[in-house]
């Protein structure tokens, strides 16, 4: 074996962000961009000796970026690598290989929802051997580490063949290629009454499941056509593609159109879910009943009794500041803690092991238990299907008595995407320096209480996190957030995350948009978002 050092220099940029690098992949691609990352990675957290998991979503560039990986942690003394078959692997199938194989952490690749391709987008990020994202103390001691890096290790043999399942060894390291799925599988089934799901099927129930030729495809042909007995054809878009078929791989009303205007039509079937580009996010829409995450995540939290694996009720429930309060509520009631942490799964992670939360969800379709420290795309499409063939209701209806019991959160969010990057940061810095003044300003029909940007300290680690959005709350129980995303790779996206409690069950049935209209026009006027974005309006609206 022939290690080879090879001399490089600091690239900028390299600074992980909400979930991850992510870049262009044509920025990935330079020579070195990759390696300098990933032995940064490696200089921050020693792996010689140690094992790690590792694979991505398949998009483009996935297996050559495996075969780099895999010769520079020979080269770093990691002892063994356990490879999701051809290099593939969901995020939460990581993140439970982690923890079924105790791994010492792994590392993903993945831009997720952004798409993929030559002229899309790639990413890495590191899991610690809890199975999640690693927190910001890691992801700053990488960062740092990539703006003085000079060299990097790497073997030269060529990696071995990762197509087939079994061991090979490259220098004194053991590459182990294993099938994912049935790791996950076997997790599933340990959580959902598989047998009810089943006779659901049976009884005629249909559904449709978009994978967008993402990595879910394979996971779901098993789990929902092979293991609950599903027709064939019930899994839409179901081969993974290098750059998703063109598609963008975020499962919401837009992206995943096609889905939902067939949820929406005559021929609807009873159910239709849709994952993201590597399996983490969740779309739930009923039969002419999109549901929003905020709500999933409520619905779910109120309902998870009804499986198995929480039989025993919930120690706790979670989500991102910006998702609706709807969970509260839920938590309220039971009696259990609600939290309210940043954006990001990373943040779930410690009150997940301290056993604080057993559920927890993002408003960005992401939602996820103690089972893994990722959030699920298919897990939360389980744990809907296992409440359906429990309550043999269909979705609108089961949606129509959550909100009758708890009231509803209007919700919704505007995305401008790639917004002038300045003029963003501007609107946010004028925002933040006109909170003190906010408080009794009447806008749109409505009256600001109460203004501030959202900081955060984890109750189990004490670790702090400022600026994570700025919030304005008006007197009529409604809600404006603004953030800008940490998960692009041009400009910058504008996300104002808007909300509005409706307890009358008579005025549960409005849309969305108009029962939110004053929120988005005080929001709007407050921050000036046409001025500042040049944009009429959001690109995307979920
Ligand atoms: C977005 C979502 C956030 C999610 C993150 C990663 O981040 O808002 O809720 O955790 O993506 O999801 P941002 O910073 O762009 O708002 V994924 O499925 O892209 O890993
Ligand atoms: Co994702």
């Amino acid at each position: 074996m022939s290690k080879t050092t090879i001399a490089t220099k600091p690239i900028d940029g390299q600074k992980p962000g909400t979930s991850g690098l992510r870049q262009q992949t044509a920025v990935f691609m330079q020579p070195g961009y990759l390696e300098n990352f990933v032995q940064s990675l490696f200089d921050a957290i020693d792996p010689a000796g140690k094992t790690l998991t590792l694979g991505g979503d398949g998009r483009y560039f996935n297996t050559e970026a495996i075969g780099t990986i895999l010769r520079m942690a020979a080269a770093n003394g990691v002892a063994r690598v356990v490879v999701g078959q051809g290099g593939i692997l969901s995020t939460p199938a990581a993140s439970a290989v982690i923890r079924t194989r105790k791994t010492d952490g792994g590392i993903i690749l993945s831009a997720s929802h952004n798409p993929g391709g030559k002229d899309g987008d790639f990413g890495i990020k590191y899991n610690i051997p809890a199975g999640g994202p690693a927190p910001e103390a890691i992801t700053s001691a990488i960062h740092e580490r990539t703006t003085t890096i000079s060299e990097y290790h790497i073997l030269e043999e060529a990696a071995p063949d990762i197509a087939a399942l079994g061991e090979a060894t490259l220098g004194d390291m053991v590459v182990e290629v294993i099938d994912p799925v049935e790791i996950y599988a076997d997790l599933m089934q340990s959580l959902f009454d598989f047998g009810a799901i089943r006779d659901l099927f049976a009884s005629g129930f249909t559904m449709r499941f978009d994978a967008m030729h993402a990595v879910t495809g394979p996971y779901a042909k098993k789990i929902l056509e092979g293991l609950l007995g599903a027709p064939e054809g019930t899994v839409m878009n179901a081969t993974p593609l290098p750059d998703f078929g063109g598609g963008h791989p975020d499962p919401n009303p837009t992206y995943a159109k096609p889905l939902f205007d067939l949820m929406m039509s005559q021929d609807a079937p009873d159910f239709g879910a849709a994952s993201d580009g590597d399996g983490d996010r969740n779309m739930i829409v009923g039969r002419g009943a999109y549901v929003t995450p905020s709500d999933s995540l409520a619905v779910l939290a109120a309902n998870a009794h009804l499986a198995p694996g929480y039989a025993d009720g919930l120690k706790g429930v979670a989500r991102s500041m910006p998702t609706s309060r709807a969970a509260d509520r839920v938590a309220l009631k039971l009696g259990i803690g609600a939290h309210e942490t940043p954006t990001g799964w990373k943040f779930f992670g410690t009150l997940l092991d301290a056993g604080l939360a057993t559920i927890c969800g993002e408003e960005s379709a992401g939602t996820g238990s103690n089972h893994v420290r990722e959030k699920d795309g298919l897990w939360a499409v389980l744990l809907w299907l296992n409440i359906l063939a429990v309550r043999k209701q269909p979705v609108a209806e089961i949606l129509a008595e959550h909100w009758a019991e708890f009231g509803r959160d209007y919700y919704s969010r505007h995305d401008y995407e790639g917004v002038d990057k300045p003029a963003a940061e501007a609107l946010m810095a004028d925002l933040r320096a006109a909170l003190p003044e906010l408080p009794g300003r009447k806008l749109a029909g409505l009256t600001v209480r109460e203004a501030d940007d959202f900081a955060y300290t984890d109750p189990v680690d004490g670790s702090r996190a400022a600026q994570q959005g700025i919030r304005i709350f008006f007197e009529e129980d409604a809600r404006a957030v603004f953030r800008l995303s940490g998960t692009g790779t041009v400009g910058a996206t504008l996300r104002l995350y808007v909300e509005r409690f409706e307890p009358d069950p008579a005025r549960h049935d409005l849309d969305a948009q108009k029962a939110l209209a004053e929120v988005i026009s005080a929001a709007g006027t407050l921050a000036d978002i046409a001025g500042r974005t040049g944009r009429a309006g959001p690109d995307v609206i979920t």
